[in-house]
């Protein structure tokens, strides 16, 4: 049985990949850090029914030793690292934190895989917002970078590590470069889901309005579902790579917000009001995906359309508040 260890297995990607490893038949191990709400940490994990699959081992990405003990231990196959301070705007609020956390997080992880797990595969979960303020129109593997926040910067050097690392150590190192993926677990903080929270709220006659930052930012918006499929893959192969994973398709923020009021049969614009407190202090106005490597190498492509992944997480959002109103 293959054994797999995730770092950042409580947010929404974590739980997806968890799902896909146990129906592979991996044991799957997973980062916790502690929490004194623990009551709510595996909540995704029980969404999709299978909290208690997974052996949570206590730790941080900050204390390598944590790190390297829970590797002596699980003697994983495979390492995903995805655990973050993963939301751009607060990376302006906690940018030092964010640079630990994301940036020598990954090189805590790093290292102690090349010293306790060296032929472990390793992958990192890097991120289209290192393009920024874009230097091409669609953004693949040879785009130039150009970091727009702190966020951005970390997973920047986290990328490069990752890259370092293959390079130095002949380490099976491989850096997915995902496009914004969504899904009913995604946090609340994130526009979509913001929005399809929004759009339930306001049908259920539980909000009057909601207030939204930069309305024409453009995204390459994927379901999570399809693109932990994508990090899997990457690990499965021979040597390790970098590669793009996106749909190919930008859509605006308002446009999204059309989507989503319209599945309740309500106007957008009567409700979404923009409030100067969520823009940030710099924009990444458009992400647009080649995802051709990904196709070409790992045979992957995004499958749900950006039309049914807003239905299917309204329809989640009405159903949560209809079942806290009963
Ligand atoms: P989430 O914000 O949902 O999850 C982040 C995870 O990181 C949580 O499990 C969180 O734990 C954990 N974490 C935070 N700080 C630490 C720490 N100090 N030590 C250990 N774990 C920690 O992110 P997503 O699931 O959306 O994304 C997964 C990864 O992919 C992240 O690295 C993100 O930056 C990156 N990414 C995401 C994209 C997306 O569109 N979703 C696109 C490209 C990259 P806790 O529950 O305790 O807070
Ligand atoms: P992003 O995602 O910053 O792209 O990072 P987010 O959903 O937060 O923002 C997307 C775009 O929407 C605009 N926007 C708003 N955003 C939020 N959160 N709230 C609002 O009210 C709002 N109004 C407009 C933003 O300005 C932005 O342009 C996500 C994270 O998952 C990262 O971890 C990941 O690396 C990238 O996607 C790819």
């Amino acid at each position: 049985m293959p054994r797999a260890l995730i770092t950042g297995v409580t947010g929404q990607d974590g739980a997806y990949l968890s799902q896909l490893l146990l129906d592979k038949g991996y044991e799957v191990f997973g980062l916790l850090r502690r929490s004194s709400s623990g009551d709510v940490i595996d909540e995704r994990l029980r969404w999709l029914g299978i909290a208690g699959k997974v052996r949570m081992m206590d730790g941080n990405l900050i204390d390598l030793s944590s790190l390297l003990r829970i590797l002596q231990e699980v003697k994983p196959d495979e390492v995903y690292n995805l655990g973050a301070q993963s939301f751009v705007k607060t990376s302006w609020n906690q940018p030092l934190l964010t640079g630990q956390v994301t940036a020598l997080g990954a090189g805590n992880m790093l290292e102690a895989v090349r010293l306790a797990a060296p032929d472990a595969r390793f992958y990192q979960a890097s991120s289209s917002e290192m393009y920024g303020l874009i230097q091409e129109p669609i953004q693949s593997e040879k785009t130039p970078f150009y970091p727009r926040s702190p966020y951005a910067v970390a997973k920047l050097y986290a990328h490069w590590m990752t890259v370092n690392y293959r390079e130095s150590f002949g380490m099976h190192a491989s850096s997915g470069i995902l496009f914004n993926h969504e899904s009913p677990l995604r946090g609340i903080e994130f526009v979509t889901r913001k929005v399809t929270d929004g759009a339930a709220r306001i049908k259920l006659g539980l909000a009057s309005a909601l207030p939204m930052g930069n309305l024409d930012a453009k995204r390459d918006w994927g379901h999570a579902r399809d693109y932990v499929k994508a990090m899997w893959l990457m690990l499965q192969q021979e040597t390790p790579d970098d590669y793009v994973v996106a749909t190919g398709r930008t859509v605006t923020v308002r446009d999204m917000c059309r989507i989503a009021f319209s599945h309740v049969g309500l106007d957008y614009e009567e409700f979404v009001k923009v409030d100067p407190a969520f823009m940030r202090p710099a924009e990444v106005d458009v992400l647009l995906g080649d995802a051709t490597k990904a196709r070409e190498k790992l045979g992957w492509t995004a499958e749900t359309s950006l039309e049914d992944m807003i239905k299917e997480m309204v329809e989640a959002d009405l159903a949560r508040h209809r079942a806290r109103q009963r």
